[in-house]
């Protein structure tokens, strides 16, 4: 198999190394962790963005404080969207390379212009993006090949939620994570590698709430960029509100349901299966529908922090096999670069 392939299923070892990483750093991010804000910003591109909504959402449902996440661009064309000048921020920039433009021009453009501290995330040590940060959270155990992000996006990312818990605790909770994963890994890719074989579906919609619509994005990101595929993402309710006129006997919805609004959602995917709809439903509890594809983590000690986590390798391994069955190489998708400097 190629390395997009390997890099996806080795994320249960390299997240170990991160919760590992946290233990290891406390003292070094205490430093930053411990000073007032008035506002957090999370900001990357492509994928990095994506990420950076899940872990503002994250951010500010733990920490109480207020958290964005923006695409780094935002940040240097449209500031007054983003920032204000009398308040005082904690940015993170988030890059796997550390070498996008515009995400090292956000933290440069911040640096000039508004007040506060920056903390670059990546997996390359001595990157453009960690030269310009006040701080560095360098995985650089989750480097990877593959052209699309895979173990860097979940390591960014978990990394992040175990920085946003009081420390201590926040590793325990999450510290059966790796194990979870690696328990579901073998039937949940079997579920989804049976499921990618059917060329039938022409329309793919994500669905995500709250930490869970950062994911959405992702997984919507990945089947786009390995299989050359056209998606969709909505927050589930939001999905009634007119784009629900898609969905026929083609469409496959990939619904990614939490704890907190489950009911919700279900009734959402509920109606769309009425309307023709598949489903493939990554959740903690069973729709108990023929028309729904599932993979379940029933774990108790899984919530809306640890299970958005635990959705991508199954959707980064959609995106694998549905590219494979149309006979592209997830390695060099079309198109597309490691890394976008302008
Ligand atoms: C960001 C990015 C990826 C995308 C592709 C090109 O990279 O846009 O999101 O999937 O790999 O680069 P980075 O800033 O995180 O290195």
């Amino acid at each position: 198999m190629d390395y997009t392939y390997q890099e996806i299923l080795q994320q249960p070892g390299t997240w170990k190394k991160t919760l590992q990483y946290l233990r290891e750093k406390e003292n070094y991010f205490s430093q930053f962790l411990a000073e007032s804000y008035d506002n957090v910003i999370f900001t990357g591109c492509g994928s990095s963005y994506n990420l950076s909504l899940a872990a503002s959402h994250f951010w500010q449902a733990i920490k109480q404080v207020p958290a964005k996440g923006v695409p780094a661009s935002e940040t240097f064309l449209f500031p007054g969207g983003v920032f204000l000048p009398q308040n005082r921020y904690l940015l993170f920039g988030i890059s796997r390379s550390g070498e996008t433009t515009e995400t090292v021009k956000a933290l440069q453009h911040f640096q000039d212009k508004f007040k506060g501290i920056t903390v670059g995330v990546s997996c390359e040590e001595n990157s453009s993006l960690l030269k310009a940060a006040n701080y560095e959270m360098l995985l650089s155990f989750a480097r990877e090949e593959s052209v699309v992000m895979t173990q860097s996006f979940s390591t960014m990312l978990l990394a992040l939620l175990s920085l946003a818990f009081p420390s201590s605790n926040s590793i325990d909770s999450l510290s059966s994570l790796p194990e979870i994963l690696e328990k579901h890994l073998p039937s949940g890719e079997k579920t989804i590698k049976d499921l990618a074989s059917n060329l039938s579906f022409d329309k793919f919609i994500f669905l995500g709430n709250g930490p869970y619509h950062g994911i959405a994005w992702e997984g919507s990101l990945k089947l786009k960029e390995m299989s050359v595929t056209s998606t969709e993402t909505f927050h589930f309710l939001e999905f009634r509100h007119g784009p629900k006129s898609v969905v026929d006997e083609k469409t496959l919805i990939i619904a990614l349901t939490s704890q907190r609004a489950f009911s919700w959602e279900k009734e959402v995917i509920m109606e769309m299966i009425d309307l023709g709809a598949t489903i493939l439903h990554l959740g903690k509890t069973s729709l108990n529908s023929p028309q729904a594809v599932e993979i379940i983590f029933p774990e108790e000690t899984l919530d809306d922090f640890s299970l958005p986590i635990l959705y991508l390798p199954f959707l980064q391994l959609l995106g694998y096999y549905r590219a494979r069955n149309k006979g592209l190489n997830p390695d060099s998708p079309r198109h597309l670069t490691k890394v976008v400097k302008i």
